[in-house]
């Protein structure tokens, strides 16, 4: 098992779980005269400990049982500088998906532990999509941990699926405490702001990221995505707004290759060849227009309500490039 948190690799033994009590600590969890049906229960609650050596035991953690029991989980890291509209995307994100927005790809998600599910809705979903509020810039943390993490079903098999949003500015740093998660990542999902000016100069962030991880024969074997977010700034210029308000019909490769060729040319058209590294890097990468929101925020606001578009195409891409989606393999650039 990988530990999302610190990286550490370990094995784990259903012998030993533990219980959050109401005051977030852990205790030993026992399972020896449960009925069964209370026992699936606890189950869905349980945590396993990280036995990684810690040197403070405020440092200890816990991961959720229902995160290590079905295999190796998929960390996806968001990239993008400064503002580029990387935490508005995953929540948006999160709220399609709560609304039943991977049904048409044929795959459900559950929490993967529902009280911390819970508070990433409460703090970022809901805010968002139901008060209407923007989000704040992601603070500087000293450690790294996932937003949300989900569990992905596609009828066969579930995929723990994790998600990391740092503030843009720590990306660029290839030494900072909060950026451990990026040699574990097995999907990246680079943000592009559609309405930014500076596209010449590229993003330190992409090459930090980039640079980091392994390569063979000078390609990364990391599915990407990009996605072109703000793209409503845009919305007016073809093709950008065909594709902002296509309805998502399932996963359609075809569909995806020419909306990669749209998106790569409008990059190409604006001088932002620095921005389409990952696609020159990646040996698989798909791009989408997205909108996070809709619109844009005045006065820390979203007047006029927050309608987010086509935030899940990105996602469900790298899902079937990373074969937690099955029966796709044609689909990447
Ligand atoms: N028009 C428009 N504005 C957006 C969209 N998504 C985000 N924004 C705005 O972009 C700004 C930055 O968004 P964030 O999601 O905080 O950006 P970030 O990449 O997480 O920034 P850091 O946490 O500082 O790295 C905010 O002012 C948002 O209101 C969108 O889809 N459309
Ligand atoms: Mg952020
Ligand atoms: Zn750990």
């Amino acid at each position: 098992m990988l530990c999302p948190i610190c990286l550490h690799e370990f094995d784990w033994s259903e012998d030993e779980l533990y219980e959050r009590t109401p005051a977030g600590q852990y205790r030993r969890l026992d399972l020896d005269d449960v009925s069964e049906a209370l026992r699936e229960d606890l189950l869905r609650a349980a945590h396993v400990r990280c036995p990684a050596p810690v040197s403070d035991p405020s440092l200890e953690h816990h991961l959720p049982y229902t995160y290590v029991r079905h295999g190796r989980p998929l960390v996806i890291g968001l990239v993008g500088g400064p503002e580029t509209g990387k935490t508005h995307l995953l929540a948006a994100m999160i709220g399609a998906i709560e609304q039943g927005g991977l049904r048409p790809y044929g795959l459900t998600a559950d929490a993967v532990d529902i009280e911390r599910h819970a508070e990433y809705v409460d703090t970022y979903v809901h805010p968002l999509l139901v008060e209407r509020i923007a989000l704040s810039r992601t603070t500087h943390r000293a450690t790294a941990e996932p937003m949300d993490a989900l569990l992905v079903n596609d009828g066969r098999h579930t995929t723990a699926v994790a998600f990391f949003d740092i503030a843009g500015e720590l990306l660029r740093s290839t030494t900072h405490e909060a950026t451990r998660f990026i040699p574990a990542v097995g999907g990246l999902l680079f943000v592009i702001d559609a309405a930014t000016r500076s596209a010449r100069m590229g993003d330190d962030s992409f090459r930090a990221v980039l640079d980091r991880l392994p390569k063979s024969g000078g390609r990364l074997d990391v599915p990407a995505a990009i996605a072109i977010t703000k793209s409503d700034a845009v919305r007016f210029q073809a093709p950008v707004d065909a594709w902002l308000y296509a309805e998502p019909d399932g996963l359609d490769p075809d569909a995806v290759l020419a909306e990669s060729r749209d998106a790569y040319a409008f990059l190409h058209r604006r001088g932002a060849q620095a921005w389409l590294s990952p696609y020159d890097k990646c040996r698989r990468c798909t791009l989408h227009f997205v909108s996070a929101t809709g619109g844009a925020a005045a006065e820390g606001r979203f007047p006029r309500g927050v309608r987010p578009r086509r935030v899940l195409e990105p996602l469900v891409s790298l899902f079937a490039m990373t074969g937690v989606l099955r029966g796709h393999p044609e689909v990447g650039i």
